[in-house]
Parts: C-alpha cells; structure tokens; sequence
C-alpha cells in the first residue's frame, strides 16, 4: 500500500525514470534536528512537525541518519536491530507515518543502511559469540590467535587494534569502527540473504531509497590488510542491486570513501547494475597533510579543488553519477571551514551554494547548511562524539599538547555539524524544551530558520532559488562542464553548456574585492542568481558569485 506514495510522487514529477536526476536531497540528523517531547534529543514527530520547512525550501528526498534499535555508540551507526526503530526516535508507527506524512509534501524518505558492520548488540552478534559452531558465527570476522597476540596491526577508524578478544571463542573478531561495531561477513551467502530480505521489507513499507554506509568497505580482506575496494566488492554490490534496488524505483547512493572516478563509473553506471550514484570525499580531504590524518590540519589548495571538481565533472559525465556536497553529519560547516563565518558568513556561504549547485550531480544540503550554520569551538567536556573524544585521549598519550589537540578539534570535530539545528530565538534555539544532548551553538540568536523564511536576502532564500532553478532549465541536469581561468588563485569560474543553452558560474571564494575576469555581460547573459544586491560590470567583491545563463548560444 505504501508503495502508492512513491508511484504517486513519479506522476507529479512527471516521469518515472531517474528522478533523482533532477533532485536536491536534505540530510536530517535526526538526533539533532527536532525534539518533539522533550528529552532533549531529536525525533521522527519532530521531523514530521518539520515537512512544511521542508516542502517551502523545496527538497525531494531526505537522507535520514539511522533511525533503527541501537545501544547510540556510534550515533545509530551501530545497529541492534535492521526491522525496528529506536525508542529514542519513535516506533515503527511513527517511521510509516514519516514515510506517508512525507509523501503528502512530495518528499521521499532515503534511509541510512549500515551494511558493513552491525552493533555488538545484534542478535546475530550475540549468538556468533557464544561458540564457532553457532549458525550465526561465520555472519562476522573472526580470526585465531591467542589473548595478547593479535592477528595483525589492523587499526580500527575510531582507534586502537581492529581486533578484539572473546574468550568464549577463543577468538578475535574485526572491527574497522568502534569495537561496538563489529564487521559482517559478506562472503557468507546467507547473511547476504538477510540482508536482502530486510532491504526489501523497507522498500515495500514505501521509502524511496537507500543510502549505503561505508559501502566500499564490506569486501574486506583482513588477511592482505584489504579494507576498502575489495576484490569481490562489485560483485557483491551487483547482486544486492539485483536483488533489491532494481525491484523498485529507488534512489541508492554509496558513500565511498575511496572512490576514483574509475570506481565511480562503476559504482553509478547508467545501466543501473549497481548503484544511482556515489557520494566521494576527494575535494573534501583536501585541507590536511598528505598522507596524514583529517586532524593533520593544511590550507586548502584553492587550485586543486578546482582541479578535483573539474575531473570528477568531465570524467563522469554520461558515465556515472555524482553527488554535490559540502557538508555531512561527519563534516565541520563549510561557512567555517571554506567560507567566512565572521563578516562575509551571508555572502560566502550563498557563494559556495552558488558554486555547488550550478555543477553536475544530485545535491545534498545538509541541515543548517541552507541557514549558513557556522562550527562551534567547545571545551572538551562538551563534545559528545566517539571519534573525538578518543582522539583526544590517543594525542595526549602520545604528547601533543592540548592547545593543539583542541586547534584540530575545532576544525574538523564531527560534532561541529551535529549541534541542533537553529529554529528561532527561544531558548535552546526552539529545538528542544529540554536540555540538549549536545549544547546549541551559542550564535542561535543571530542564526535560525525564522528569521530567514520570509527573508528573500538570506541564505535560506538562496538554498530555495538554487533548488527551483535546477528544476526549471535542463542545462543544470545535462550541461557538459568546462572549467575557466584554471590558474586564477581567486576565482572559480565554469560554464555548463547543452545543445541550446549555457550556464556561466563566477565565484569569487576570498575575501578580496577582484576585478571581473570576463568581457562585460550582454543582454543575452541572463542574471539567475547572485549574492549582492547589484552587479558591477567591472568588480568582483569579498566572496562574490554569480550565475548566467544564456539561451541564445546557437547563434553565436
Ligand atoms: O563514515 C565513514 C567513515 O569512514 C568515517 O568514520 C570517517 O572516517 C570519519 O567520520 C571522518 O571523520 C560512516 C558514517 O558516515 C559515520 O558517521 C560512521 O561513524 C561510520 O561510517 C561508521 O558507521
Ligand atoms: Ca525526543
């Protein structure tokens, strides 16, 4: 019955193939989002009390962070059980009412699929510990040893050995997270069969896609140290889509860290044998040390990230799919880390929309990104997030000083982007009547979503002009990329062009005033959007972006 929702939301876009294609899709992390009773964490009535923000700043589709059973090491990203939700958030009851309520605002509902590792509280977990003959054993990855001696040198992402002892099976099972997060085994049919069935019942209860954590990891090869692109990985991930995905009109998206564009085309081949699209961190991991960690803090190198964006453009188009991101729930605000959060916050976080969003791929907006939410800089006592606060202990012992610990933390600490989202000016930023899980960015009385809505100069209003604009001329879908001024150190300026029509993108990303770069725009350059109330024909001022476009190509 459910199933309708999607079919019916197909009929008012008017197609019924690859409509992601033309879709912005909004990650809510829901711990974070809305609190509808008052325990001071977020959940699924709060979104639900949220669909006509939504539906207003007109997004297609939510990427729901995991909402499933979950002792929360992880945030959700370590489930207990795949078929049930979360007290924290709500019932299932309360998940079906999300996924119709959703549909009625025209909005589908993308969960968050956590394929490569399971909570330690699974069942399947707790009866793969009991002994090695137990069925559910070979569901994880277990390898002899003795107490003490470990398999290997494998180190978990979260810290520490990726192997972990249990005497009961005299054993050490793999971890690539936290060691409440054991891997799955997918060389193990019957576990693939699992998790199969429990993809499908999801999709007939009527969501409208899938997004796969960590995907490029589940084929690992402890042995040959193998964790991310595994030999069997596309395998595996054609028989899942097979199995699964193509049954339905889904989106399904794959966060790969490890992505190439080669791996790309492969992961988001137009043949739909795998997935719709990949989610690549490449100009992401830009502004840190090579060959170090995130915290290994570097300037950004402004002529690289064009250079990044540009392959990924030219090397997928009509081969692959792509998704345009600047923020996730496990990135700092891009106002902070890439924009200017003090004086020019509106104008620079309007122009790495504007850059963003006049590119090739399926946007996402992670929540508060289209009110120009900035980072927060907090005593260690008030981050909550496991990767921080066990970096934190590991650079100690290892004798980095706490000034410089806190410098990286403040850059990239996961929990930048998870404090609640800024509603109004009340208290607790009108996100919870309770006390917060994690403390509200104290700028909230400057930056929330009321003050915005009816403000056509705010970033908000940009987020939703973007969103219609992509909707409106097809050269945002189709238009082949072409990168200009490559060696400008300023300046990111591209066209996209398709067969009758062309964009023209012109950002300036410092906070200098340039002059314009180009000849002066004629009558036939249409203005789409911009972040200044005028436009000089002969400046570009501090974080200045502007968006052409142009219907008369052919007759030039
Ligand atoms: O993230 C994958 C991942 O590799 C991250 O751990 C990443 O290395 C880190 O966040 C960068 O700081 C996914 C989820 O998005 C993340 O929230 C989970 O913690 C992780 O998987 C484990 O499920
Ligand atoms: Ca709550």
């Amino acid at each position: 019955m459910e199933q309708k929702n999607c079919e019916m939301i197909n009929k008012l876009d008017g197609t019924n193939t690859k409509w992601w294609k033309k879709s912005v899709i909004y990650q809510i992390y829901p711990r974070s989002f809305a609190d509808s009773n008052s325990d001071g964490i977020g959940d699924l009535q709060g979104i639900i009390s949220k669909l006509d923000y939504l539906e207003n700043l007109g997004i297609d589709a939510i990427w729901l962070s995991p909402v499933c059973k979950s002792p929360q090491d992880d945030n959700g990203y370590d489930i207990s059980d795949y078929q049930d939700i979360d007290p924290m958030f709500g019932s299932l009851e309360d998940m079906e009412q999300l996924i119709q309520e959703a549909a009625k605002h025209h909005i589908r509902i993308i969960m968050d699929l956590v394929l490569n590792h399971s909570s330690d509280e699974h069942r399947w977990f707790q009866e793969a510990k009991k002994s090695r003959e137990n069925p559910y054993h070979d569901y994880y990855v277990w390898r002899d040893g003795e107490e003490g001696i470990l398999p290997n040198d494998m180190k978990a992402a979260f810290g520490g050995s990726a192997w972990e002892w249990v005497p009961e099976v005299g054993q050490y099972y793999f971890h690539q997270f936290s060691v409440k997060q054991p891997d799955l085994n997918w060389e193990n049919p019957k576990l693939r069969q699992e998790i199969y069935d429990m993809i499908n019942w999801w999709t007939e209860k009527g969501v409208g896609g899938f997004r796969l954590d960590v995907i490029d990891q589940i084929a690992k090869e402890p042995d040959k140290h193998i964790t991310a692109n595994g030999p069997r990985l596309h395998e595996f991930l054609r028989e899942l889509s097979r199995e699964t995905f193509q049954k339905a009109d889904l989106v399904t998206v794959g966060e790969a860290w490890g992505a190439t564009t080669e791996l790309a085309k492969l992961y988001s081949n137009p043949d739909n044998s795998e997935l719709s699209m990949v989610f690549q961190f490449e100009h992401i991991c830009l502004d840190q040390i090579a060959g170090k960690e995130k915290w290994d803090l570097a300037p950004l190198p402004f002529l690289k990230l064009k250079e990044v964006f540009a392959r990924w453009q030219t090397e997928l188009y009509g081969k692959g799919w792509n998704s345009l991101f600047w923020n996730n729930h496990d990135l700092p605000r891009i106002v902070s880390r890439w924009g200017n959060d003090g004086r020019y916050r509106v104008e620079s976080a309007k122009m790495l929309a504007i850059l963003l969003h006049g590119m090739q791929g399926t946007p996402y907006i992670y929540q508060g990104e289209e009110l120009g939410m900035t980072n927060v800089q907090y005593e260690i006592e008030q981050y909550r997030d496991i990767e921080t606060l066990n970096l934190y202990k590991e650079r100690l012992e290892k004798g980095y000083t706490q000034d410089e610990i806190m410098r990286s933390i403040h850059a990239k600490s996961r929990d930048n982007a998870r404090t609640p989202m800024q509603w109004n000016d009340r208290e607790n930023a009108g996100f919870t009547d309770g006390t917060p899980w994690l403390e509200v960015n104290p700028n909230y009385k400057e930056i929330h979503a009321q003050s915005q809505i009816n403000d056509t100069d705010s970033v908000f209003h940009c987020y939703k002009k973007l969103i219609q604009l992509r909707k409106e001329y097809p050269v945002f879908t189709d238009g082949r990329f072409q990168l200009l001024l490559e060696n400008d150190e300023n300046i990111f300026a591209y066209t996209r062009t398709n067969e009758d029509s062309q964009l023209l993108v012109v950002c300036n990303f410092y906070d200098k005033t340039l002059a314009y770069p180009f000849q002066k725009p004629d009558e036939s350059m249409n203005l789409l959007i911009s972040n200044y109330k005028d436009v000089s024909e002969t400046m570009l001022r501090p974080y200045e972006a502007r968006m052409y476009y142009n219907n008369q190509i052919k007759s030039k």
